[in-house]
């Protein structure tokens, strides 16, 4: 039995907490990417911002006209978060078998041993376990119980804001059947154009595909993740040591471009995620490298060394001019997709280690 956890608005909650005089104002946090004042992507909403619409990803531009004058726009200050992350995660170790942590805010947690495999106890240590997060560190945070990671993990987002779900073996089918396919983790942008396209709307529509069709389309690994996840089925252990050589994000561009700020704004996010994974697992890139994909699939890459330690900010302006570079050098290529990847990953020291919970 797993129990899975995701903070709430994380981002833009820790900064609401902090600062009281932002409570019951929108607020929005940042990755500015720094061509001009404005230019960058959201990286966090708090509830109040999402109701007018402002979502993760969405251009800062759109989201100031989206909200009314007393919004708040903050740019990320990701070793903070991760700071507080690394407190979150030390509360949940204390109370599983075994955790793994799976981004800045979320981790999944066996805890069939320590509730003696009882639904009932498992929430009752999860009604625990919320409160001691948001007494000692004033967060709120959403926890799914299910039998599995994927389904704990969709039922934690069905708990939000601030909720608790639990899924019982017996309850899973009917659960996942009705759920918009999208809430299946792992279906990227791509596959999704494709399932919809061929009339999937539902978990439970995805669920009735032949395992032989999917596999046509996505290759055998995703095939089989999909066909047992939409059933509830996929089962793996949670292993606590997660160990990476590099972390690396590559998106597809809105359309082709040789556009520098264009490719940049795009990457944003993505040079965002990279370091707050980095962040969460107390890691520091020595190599950034970039990667562009051509429409033809020609594929390029340049990167150059970085001082551990780099913030975003900087990270983006080495991005930036990587870019530069490369589209200069490379005069006909225009990009269909682009990436970011960080190497060289070594244990940053001097701080509380969220990786001693990982070994
Ligand atoms: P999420 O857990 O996906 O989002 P959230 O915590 O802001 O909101 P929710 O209540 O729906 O869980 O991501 C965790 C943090 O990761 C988020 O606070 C900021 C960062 N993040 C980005 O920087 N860019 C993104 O596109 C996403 C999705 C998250
Ligand atoms: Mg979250
Ligand atoms: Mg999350």
């Amino acid at each position: 039995m797993v129990m899975f956890l995701d903070l709430d608005y994380f981002f833009a909650q820790v900064e609401e907490i902090e600062n009281p005089s932002y409570l019951g104002r929108p607020l929005v946090v940042c990755v500015y990417s720094g061509r001009t004042e404005d230019s960058g992507v959201v990286s966090s909403a708090n509830y109040l911002a999402r109701k007018h619409g402002v979502k993760a990803g969405m251009p800062i531009k759109r989201a100031k006209r989206l909200l009314p004058s007393e919004a708040v726009f903050l740019p990320v200050r990701l070793e903070h978060y991760a700071e507080v992350s690394r407190r979150v995660m030390t509360i949940l170790k204390k109370h599983s078998d075994r955790m793994r942590v799976e981004s800045i805010d979320e981790a999944v947690m066996e805890v069939t041993e320590t509730v003696g495999g009882s639904f009932e106890r498992a929430e009752e240590l999860a009604v625990m376990v919320k409160r001691e997060i948001r007494q000692g560190l004033g967060l709120k945070c959403s926890i799914g119980i299910a039998p599995n990671r994927v389904v704990a993990k969709i039922a934690a987002d069905a708990a939000k804001p601030d909720g608790l779900k639990t899924v019982r073996p017996e309850e899973v089918a009917d659960f996942l059947k009705p759920l918009p396919a999208t809430a299946l983790p792992g279906i990227g942008a791509k596959a999704w154009s494709y399932l919809e396209g061929i009339g999937v709307k539902t978990i439970g529509d995805l669920s009735s595909l032949p395992i032989e069709v999917l596999a046509k389309v996505f290759g055998g690994k995703k095939a089989r993740y999909i066909y047992l996840a939409s059933r509830g089925e996929f089962d793996e252990p949670i292993e606590e040591k997660t160990t990476f050589k590099q972390v690396s994000r590559i998106i597809t561009l809105k359309q082709n471009t040789r556009d520098v700020d264009e490719v940049v704004s795009a990457l944003a996010p993505a040079v965002n995620d990279a370091l707050a994974r980095l962040e969460a697992n107390n890691l520091e890139a020595t190599t950034l490298g970039i990667i562009a994909i051509a429409a033809d699939l020609r594929t390029v890459t340049r990167q150059t060394q970085i001082r551990p330690g780099t913030s975003i900010e900087e990270a983006m302006r080495i991005v930036r001019n990587l870019f530069s570079e490369l589209l200069q050098e490379e005069g006909g290529m225009v990009l269909r997709r682009a990436g970011v990847r960080f190497a060289g990953l070594k244990q940053r020291l001097g701080q509380s280690r969220l990786s001693s919970y990982l070994q």
